[in-house]
């Protein structure tokens, strides 16, 4: 897609079938440009798009998801029109990224360098006793082949390579928040969708929305790891905001607790609530997306978790079976019916 078009996503009753019709022709009328009926789900309780193969991930780049107004009152940067400017760069390099592509690289300000040094200083300096082994395992990887500094933000295409060589997974650069079922049906593919910009100078101990920090540091070096990267559902309490038993301790391996240097303090200490991770309950938990986690789910192993995921997957009634394949990178859809 480039400029120039644009896709609109319409939900009407199926009985107004009709009356869609009506829009579409009176659309090719009224416009000079061409009008293109993507797709159409006649029927009730079909099955809604979804990729088949890794290039249909360039048609989610605009399907940003915009922020609530929870998150407008709430985010420094809101208010700041250098800091809305700077992030309008960074989602036109992702609007316009397509598969197979080098990830653009940034330059960097001095604004910028000066809030991920801080990030990163404050952080490894908890990791050692506050994030679980694997995570441990890969940072030192990350400093040497990847280019992770307190004085230097790494370039998404370096660390793209790097997760590519250890598990297959692969970054892609997105403008903002995506739905969850775009950003869950990426990681079938073993991509990861990751932010560039970085958060706002004014509140660097936490941020309610994805940033470089939050990608690199709380969620690459655990898809590094060739066990944990196989995680990619109850996305919330695991891959976000997981806690995991190591030996008499509890560790933290969610991402968004890996990159805030306040949460990852907090989590530990006996104020939030702890639960037995469990996919029956966990998925039904509300959660508050702009403070501190009230409860987390500790999971006995990251084995025990995945297994416990994969039980749960399996009760979820759906009309076909998927099938990966690596070789094609795409998606095989058998028909159960
Ligand atoms: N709260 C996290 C942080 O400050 O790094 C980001 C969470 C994104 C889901
Ligand atoms: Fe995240």
């Amino acid at each position: 897609m480039n400029k120039d078009q644009y896709e609109f996503f319409i939900s009407v009753d199926s009985t107004c079938s009709q009356a869609l019709d009506e829009v579409i022709d009176g659309l090719r009328t009224q416009i000079s440009g061409h009008v293109h009926e993507l797709s159409r789900n006649k029927e009730k309780d079909t099955v809604p798009w979804f990729p088949n193969d890794i290039q249909d991930l360039d048609r989610f780049a605009n399907q940003i998801l915009s922020y609530g107004s929870e998150l407008d009152a709430d985010h420094p940067g809101f208010t700041d029109p250098v800091y809305r400017a700077r992030r309008k760069e960074f989602a036109d390099i992702a609007y316009n990224y397509r598969h197979g592509q080098t990830i653009p690289r940034v330059e960097y300000t001095e604004e910028e360098r000066v809030t991920w040094g801080m990030v990163f200083k404050e952080l490894k300096s908890l990791y050692p006793t506050h994030a679980c082994r694997e995570h441990n395992r890969v940072f030192p990887l990350l400093e040497k082949y990847c280019g992770y500094r307190q004085d230097n933000i790494p370039q998404l295409e370096d660390v793209s390579r790097f997760l590519q060589s250890c598990t297959g997974f692969r970054l892609r650069p997105v403008a903002g928040l995506l739905s969850s079922r775009d950003f869950l049906a990426g990681l079938a593919f073993r991509v990861f969708h990751s932010t560039q910009y970085i958060r706002h100078s004014s509140k660097p101990t936490y941020t309610p929305e994805p940033d470089i920090c939050h990608e690199l540091l709380g969620h690459v070096p655990l898809f590094a790891d060739p066990s944990f990267a196989q995680f990619s559902q109850v996305y919330w309490f695991t891959v976000e905001f997981g806690l995991c038993k190591q030996g008499s301790e509890i560790k933290a391996y969610g991402a968004g607790l890996l990159s805030s240097f306040g949460e990852l303090q907090y989590c530990l200490t006996d104020k939030p609530n702890l639960q037995p991770f469990d996919p029956d309950k966990t998925s039904l938990q509300k959660y508050p997306i702009t403070e501190y986690q009230p409860i987390y789910f500790v999971a006995e192993s990251f084995e025990d978790g995945k297994e416990k995921v994969r039980k749960f997957a399996s009760t979820i009634p759906r009309p076909f079976t998927v099938r990966y394949n690596p070789y094609t990178q795409s998606i095989e859809v058998l028909d159960n019916t």
